[in-house]
């Protein structure tokens, strides 16, 4: 059996924390292996990158959730007790639930509410001074996923709810205020839920037809039970929360436009350059850094014994940077997927797998549709200036976002 190089430090939660994005790939690189051993939590955790790796990690009958994501993250990420930490039946069964809130019906009337509230917004933005497009569509699309979603929310409410969600998204990683604010947020806004469920159950907030809302408050298990409302709360999060981080994707994406202005032209009225471009900012930028399972039964992988019940961490943004699947995986290149097959193991900024076997994100097909959206509504409805700012990315910080959330001016509608 070969020896598994291993980090020497007893712990490296904080060097985790600290290196952010390319803790994993720096290790790799280091130990010139795809495969390391180190100890994160205080636990020993086997960490893993590339094709092969990613592979093996979404084989169901070697690794299980429950138990696998850290309860940082649970407390305020993902919720405790929804799908995310599911395995073998009760697993599909709820999957499958999610799954069927995205149709491509649903899909594309969710892009409508999207656009619709995007050409509306110019005009607040036209006579506004500098605009923020990550807290102005934090806002926009709290607004449209509730609309859509079936979930009930007031004009004078949409600031609160869009903070609250955003500050779920921020905490997981951090230690301190972000943190905590991350923890108060869901605790609100599972209360919120809760009770919705509960009134939309008894028929006093009744959810429209096929809505997120409706399918989740009246989803039942194989057994025939309606999942606990506290549950159906953290489920319809699931929903809410990750259709609000688009946002972080669309900043990204205005990014990209900046930095590569020749795109702006490439995109316009074509819809196979626009697809490119998203795909490749799904892949080129950071945003979901790894992804944990633990080991169900002990296996050999390559030399390697994996013992049943290590946790193991799967670094999605080290794949989606690995130069045996990305030449020169550092440059922007939309180009590089034209003609290219998308394997299901090589861009996984949202997981890799199948969407209904597997954890691969229930919500990538619309996050990809609003993203396209949002470059065409980027460079096709208006027209803005982009002031100097500091636009680095800080690949320390998880989740990295441009500082100031990337701010324009000088705002007006394309002629
Ligand atoms: C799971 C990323 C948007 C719903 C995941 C996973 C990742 C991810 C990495 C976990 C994969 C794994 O555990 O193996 C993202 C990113 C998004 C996004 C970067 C961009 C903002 C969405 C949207 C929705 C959504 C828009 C729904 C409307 C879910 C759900 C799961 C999930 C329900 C759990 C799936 C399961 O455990 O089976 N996402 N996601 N996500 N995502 Fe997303
Ligand atoms: C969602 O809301 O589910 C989608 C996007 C969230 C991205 C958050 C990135 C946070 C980084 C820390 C997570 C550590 C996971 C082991």
């Amino acid at each position: 059996m070969a020896t598994m190089p291993a980090d020497r430090s007893p712990d490296s939660t904080l060097a985790l924390l600290r290196a952010g994005y390319r803790f994993v790939s720096e290790r790799c690189e280091r130990y010139g292996s795809d495969v390391f051993q180190t100890r994160i939590l205080l636990t020993p955790t086997i960490c893993l990158r590339g094709r092969p790796a990613a592979e093996l990690f979404y084989d169901n009958d070697r690794f299980q959730r429950d138990t696998a994501m850290p309860l940082r993250v649970q407390r305020t990420l993902t919720g405790r007790g929804g799908v995310q930490g599911l395995d073998g039946p009760e697993h599909d069964d709820r999957k499958a639930m999610f799954m069927s809130i995205m149709t491509p019906t649903a899909i594309r009337q969710l892009g409508q509410l999207f656009d619709d509230e995007w050409r509306t917004r110019i005009t607040a933005w036209e006579g506004a001074g500098p605009v923020s497009l990550y807290d102005e569509l934090g806002r926009l699309l709290t607004r449209v996923v509730c609309a859509w979603a079936g979930v009930p929310l007031p004009t004078s409410q949409v600031e609160r709810r869009a903070t609250e969600l955003h500050a779920m998204i921020e905490a997981p990683a951090a230690i301190g205020p972000r943190h905590w604010r991350g923890r108060l947020a869901r605790y609100r806004a599972q209360h919120w839920l809760t009770d919705l469920v509960e009134r939309t159950r008894v028929g006093s907030a009744p959810a429209p037809a096929g809505s997120a809302l409706a399918v989740i408050a009246e989803h039942r298990d194989r057994a025939g039970r309606l999942l606990p409302r506290r549950i159906a709360a953290v489920e319809l999060l699931n929903v809410l929360r990750p259709v609000v981080a688009v946002d972080q994707y669309i900043a990204f994406a205005a990014l990209a436009l900046h930095d590569h202005p020749a795109w702006r032209e490439r995109v316009r009225d074509d819809d196979e350059a626009t697809e490119h471009f998203v795909q490749e900012v799904r892949r080129y930028y950071p945003f979901f850094p790894l992804a944990a399972a633990r080991v169900r039964r002990s296996f050999d992988w390559q030399g390697h014994h994996f013992p049943k019940g290590r946790r193991v961490l799967l670094d999605l943004y080290g794949t989606n940077h690995h130069p045996a699947i990305w030449p020169q995986p550092e440059l922007f290149r939309p180009e590089r997927f034209a003609g290219r097959r998308v394997d299901p193991f090589e861009l996984i900024p949202q997981g890799g797998g199948d969407h209904w076997a597997g954890h691969r994100c229930a919500g990538e097909w619309l996050t990809i549709d609003l993203m396209k959206r949002a470059v065409t509504n980027l460079t096709a409805a208006m027209r803005y200036d982009v002031p100097v700012q500091d636009l680095a990315l800080d690949l320390h910080r998880m989740p990295a976002l441009p500082p100031l959330g990337l701010t324009v001016t000088n705002v007006r509608r394309a002629p």
